[in-house]
Order: C-alpha cells, then structure tokens, then sequence
C-alpha cells in the first residue's frame, strides 16, 4: 500500500484531507535535530506556508540560499471513524530528501525531490485526536543523486549547493500533504493500455490490489453513461464508438475500480482516461495513427516568490498561454511535474515529454556552472566510482516516473536524461540500461528519448541510437556566432544537420531546446543580442533551418517563460530566454510564434 503512487481520490472508500496551510519551518545548519528530539517539537519555528520553496519568502540572503537539513512541522487530526483502515499521509514532493517523524516516531524517508511518497501512519496516530507531523527536509545536492550537483562549505563555515544545471535549487515541500484513508484490503495499482479497431477501442487493464477479493472495472462516458464492464485484476474493456483523446480535443472517460467481495464494495477508486495511441512510425509522429507536428515549449515550474511551490493560479495561466499561442506540447524539463500539471493537460489536450530529473549529468566546460571547473579532472561523466550509485537510484526514479505517470493520455513520451555527457562510449551501458528499463516498465512503450547537448555532435554522439526519436538542444545564433554572426550560426547549422541527414535511418528528429536571452525590457533597431528584435530574428533563422528538413517533427522553444537560476555572469537575474516573462506577460516573440503555429496545419509535413 506504502508504494502506492495513484492520484489521492475520496470515493465511497477513500476519505482525503488536505494538510495544506502554514506550518512551523527550522533551519538545522548543525543537523543536531534529530539527536535533539526536534521531531517532538521544534525549539524556534517561523511560519512557512506548504507548498511552497523556502527560499524567496525570505528577505536574507543567508536564508535564501541555505543549503542543509531543514523541519517542517504541523499538528493534524485524524477522525475516530477512520479506526480499522490504513491511514497515510502522502507527500507530493519533498525536495530533496526527506524523514517523516508522527508523533516523535520516524515512519519513512524518501530520496529524490519530483516524485510522491507515503507514509503509513497507522499504529502511530491516535484517533479522535491531534496528532504532529514532523519532516526533516535536506536540499543537498551530489552526484549520487538526481538532479545532479555539488555542495560547498564557504570559508565562513556555511553550505552553498552548486548545481551542474541552469535552474534554481528551490526547495522545500514544494507541493500538496494530504492525510489519507484507505481500506485495509485496496487498490495499489491501476494501468491501461489502448488498441483503438475502427470505430472501437479495446482498453487492456491491470489492476493491483492487497487482497484476493474480484475486482470489478466500469467506464463512463463524459456523461456519465457506463460503457463498459469488466472483472477480473486483468482484463479488456470494449468501448464502442469510443470517442478518441486528441490534441486541442479531448476526451475522458471515468473509469472506476471496485474491489468487491458479493454486494459489498471493499474499495473504490477512479481515474479519468482518455483513449489514444502514439507511435514513432519512420520519421513520423502519429497520434491515433494520424500524423502530428510537435509545437510548443521547454517549461519550468517557476514562478516569482512562489520558487517551485505548485501555485494553481501559474500552472492554469500558463495552459491559457500555450493554448492562446497555439502549441500543442510541452517537456516537463528538468523534472517530473506536479501531478495537477498532467491532469490539466489530459482535460486541454497538450502533449507531454515527462523528463526525468537527470540533469547536469556532465563533466564539461559548457556545464557553465559546474563546480569542478579546471580542476583537470578527465574521467568522463559515466565511468566515475559512484556512477553505479546514480544508476541505481535513476532507475528508481524511472521507475516512479512512469508508475505516476502511465495512465495519462497526455503524455507521449519519455525523456530519460537531459543533456548528458554523450562523446565516449563509457556512455552507453547507462543509456542502453535505462532505455531498456523504460520499455520493460511500460506496458504502452512510449516512445523515449533524451536531450542531446550541442556539444554531441552526429559525428562524436554515442548515444543518439538509443533514442525513438531523436531530441536536440540547439543554440546556433546564441551560445555560438551570434548577432552579427548569425549568418555562419545558420550555416554551421545546416552543416550539423547535413551531418545527422547522412546517418540518422528513418528515425524523426525534434528540437526540445533553441532559443536567446532577451530582456523583456530592451529593444534595439537594428538588432543586438538581448533585444527582443534579435530574438525574434533568432527564431526566424532557426525555423527557416527546422522547415528545410523534413524529418525535424517538433519544435519546442526554449523556454516558456524566463526563470530563475544561480546568479552569475552568465545570467541577468535568471534565464531570460522566455517567450513570456517571468510575470506571464508576452515578449514580442510569443506574437511571432502565434502567427507561425496558427498557420502550420496539425499535420505539417505529413504528406511527405
Ligand atoms: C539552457 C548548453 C546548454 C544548456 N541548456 C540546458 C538548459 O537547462 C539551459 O537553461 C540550455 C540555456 O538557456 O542555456
């Protein structure tokens, strides 16, 4: 039950209560909390509201970027009509690692800050009563773990983290608590898999439940007409007529789950579903069989004061931008979103590449603000000590990925590293055993990819082949010849693209990162970089490039919006290359994009 990763749902069984609000918040720089018995109590809280990062609520710098363990703590009831079930309290994220102390007794801990956890509360709690719930948090970064990263000890004695990726360390528990209820015997799993025949669909399923009692699975149409009925912990639902999921048109159907022992319901729970099929078929994209042009954006979650804390208010603007721009898709870089984020996308009908949190996997001079520069180091990222130890806890994380994420008709796609070191063959056996790990976990074999950086070249890359379809960052016009250079950045472009034409086999290609800073605030006839009349040639250069290659099936812009990052002289407050800004507000470029993704037809280029 503990390993359980479904979506909280209250049903004629389940019972949720929000633990969200304000909770007591310490810093533990000495890490002398849990010899101390902080886990009864906190010896000097401040309020802090959940979720949320800690980190811009903060008016000091030494607070902002503290780096080390840190509490959490809150009191909570749990109803005396709940004795006799399992009682949980299930963490959406705890960013980065994380103990969880009820009542002063340590129940789980969790590595691993993008993914949900729980924690079995029952025996520990008391009924009809409050109970406290006490979280030590630690935002440390290494190389053991993912995201990837080093942490600092000042010459003043305090910890600094010192991330290998371009996105702020914000921390903390960064989405929903929720107390939950669930039955003794109960559903730990639900997965579908969809084979649409003609007009209809077979919906295969498997459910896991902690009991051998039947399990009944019905689906619903949208209004609530059942469509289908099915027993058994597997089997195949036909839905006649099934109305298909589609981009910019969706549709879900409720499937609900029942264990049921005779007339009696043990447990209950639903899920919304909608039926599609998505296939790398030569080097198209097909979408229900039909051809699709991938368009849309590198994201973050990341939001002014707000840090990476999920904010319904960002996530729903947001989708009104994309929608508004008219794209189609989205990657979760550089991690595995809230849960809410895929939702709204299956009810919008957005596509989704769900990254993995395997960034900065790289020992290199472009990783700008890697920690280890010029110390000399030549072992290549893949072939350190430890490198068995990311392996492991990468699949892990995978693995988690995908069980949370599987159902969703909204994502097409997994995106199992982003921009690793890839120029040695050392590379490989880590590539080659995740990929295969992917397929093996599941059971709709989504296609997967990953993030290849500029530096892997179709000449030196060793892992590219892995790849379903191949994802490229490019920065041809930014990182390299830019401004008045921009006229060699597009040939030495073209000359990249020559080179991946000569070996790359049928396999589709997509762009998940290309783009310029810009400041939202400066404008310059003619262009210079930063301006917003640069990024707008910028764009123009590089989608000329995109349209002269028939095999490039997406482009995903980066990034949606600007966003913060480590500070440095590399970045003006955070990575301006938005084409919104951090506030949500368009840069010039987004009304160029609207002109271009508006007119591209849904199928662009699928008639060649
Ligand atoms: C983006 C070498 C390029 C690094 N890449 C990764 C992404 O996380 C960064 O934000 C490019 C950038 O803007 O540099």
């Amino acid at each position: 039950m503990v390993s359980s990763l479904l979506y909280p749902r209250v049903t004629s069984t389940r019972r949720v209560i929000s633990l969200d609000g304000m909770w007591n918040f310490q810093f533990d720089p000495a890490s002398e909390g849990v010899a101390a018995n902080w886990a009864n109590g906190l010896p000097a809280p401040v309020s802090m509201p959940v979720p949320s990062s800690f980190c811009d609520i903060f008016t000091d710098k030494d607070s902002r970027e503290y780096a080390g363990d840190f509490w959490y703590e809150t009191d909570f009831f749990v109803p005396g009509e709940w004795e006799g079930n399992e009682v949980v309290i299930r963490f959406g994220s705890a960013t980065h690692t994380a103990r969880v102390f009820i009542n002063g007794t340590e129940v789980c801990s969790h590595v691993g800050g993008f993914l949900p956890f729980n924690a079995l509360a029952t025996g520990v709690v008391k009924y009809n009563e409050y109970n406290k719930l006490s979280v030590l948090v630690n935002n440390e970064l290494s190389e053991t773990m993912l995201p990837c990263g080093a942490t600092q000890t000042l010459s003043n004695g305090k910890k600094v983290c010192a991330p290998y990726f371009d996105f702020y360390n914000y921390a903390g528990i960064q989405r929903p608590v929720k107390l939950l209820m669930i039955p003794k015997e109960s559903i730990t799993d639900f997965t579908v898999n969809h084979n649409i025949n003609d007009a209809d669909a077979d919906v295969d399923y498997t459910v896991e439940t902690t009991g051998e009692n039947n399990v009944v699975v019905t689906a619903y149409d949208a209004k609530g007409n059942q469509v289908a009925e099915s027993c058994g912990k597997t089997g195949t639902l036909h839905i006649e007529n099934a109305k298909l999921w589609n981009v910019h048109a969706p549709y879900l159907y409720k499937f609900v789950v029942k264990i049921v022992d005779g007339d009696k319901v043990i447990d209950e729970y639903y899920d919304t579903i909608g039926i599609r099929t998505f296939k790398v078929e030569g080097e198209k994209l097909l979408l229900n069989g039909k051809h699709v042009y991938l368009r849309g954006f590198g994201k973050h979650e990341d939001a002014d004061i707000r840090g990476r804390g999920l904010d319904m208010v960002t996530v729903k603007r947001d989708f009104e931008l994309m929608k508004w721009i008219g794209s189609n898709c989205f990657r979760t870089s550089h991690y595995p979103y809230a849960e809410e984020v895929y939702y709204m996308a299956d009810e919008e009908g957005f596509l989704i590449i769900d990254e993995t949190p395997a960034v900065g996997l790289m020992e290199s001079t472009m990783n700008f603000l890697a920690a280890n520069q010029g110390t000399g180091k030549k072992v290549t990222f893949f072939e350190k000590e430890t490198t068995p130890v990311l392996l492991e806890h990468h699949r892990e994380v995978l693995k988690d990925m995908i069980k949370r994420d599987k159902n969703h008709a909204s994502v097409i796609a997994w995106s199992i590293l982003n921009e690793p070191e890839t120029n040695h063959e050392t590379a490989t056996p880590y590539f080659e055993n995740l990929f295969d790990y992917a397929h093996e976990l599941d059971v709709q074999k989504r296609p997967r990819t990953f993030a290849v950086v500029m530096m892997s070249l179709p000449h030196t890359c060793k892992c590219w082949q892995v790849s379903d379809f191949v994802s490229l960052n490019r920065y041809y016009g930014w990182y390299v010849m830019g401004g008045a250079d921009i006229s060699d950045a597009e040939e030495a472009f073209r000359q990249e693209m020559d080179g991946w034409a000569a070996i790359r086999g049928e396999r589709p290609f997509i762009f998940t990162e290309y783009g310029a800073d810009t400041l939202g605030s400066e404008h310059k006839l003619p262009s210079v970089m930063w301006s917003q009349e640069y990024q707008d040639e910028y764009l123009d250069m590089n989608h000329r490039v995109f349209d002269s290659y028939d095999w490039v099936q997406g482009e995903l812009v980066w990034n949606f919006a600007d966003f913060q990052t480590t500070e440095g002289i590399m970045r003006a407050n955070g990575n301006k290359k938005g084409i919104f800004t951090r506030q949500r507000q368009p840069k010039d470029a987004a009304f160029h994009f609207k002109a271009r993704w508006d007119s591209l037809p849904v199928d662009y280029k699928g008639d060649k």
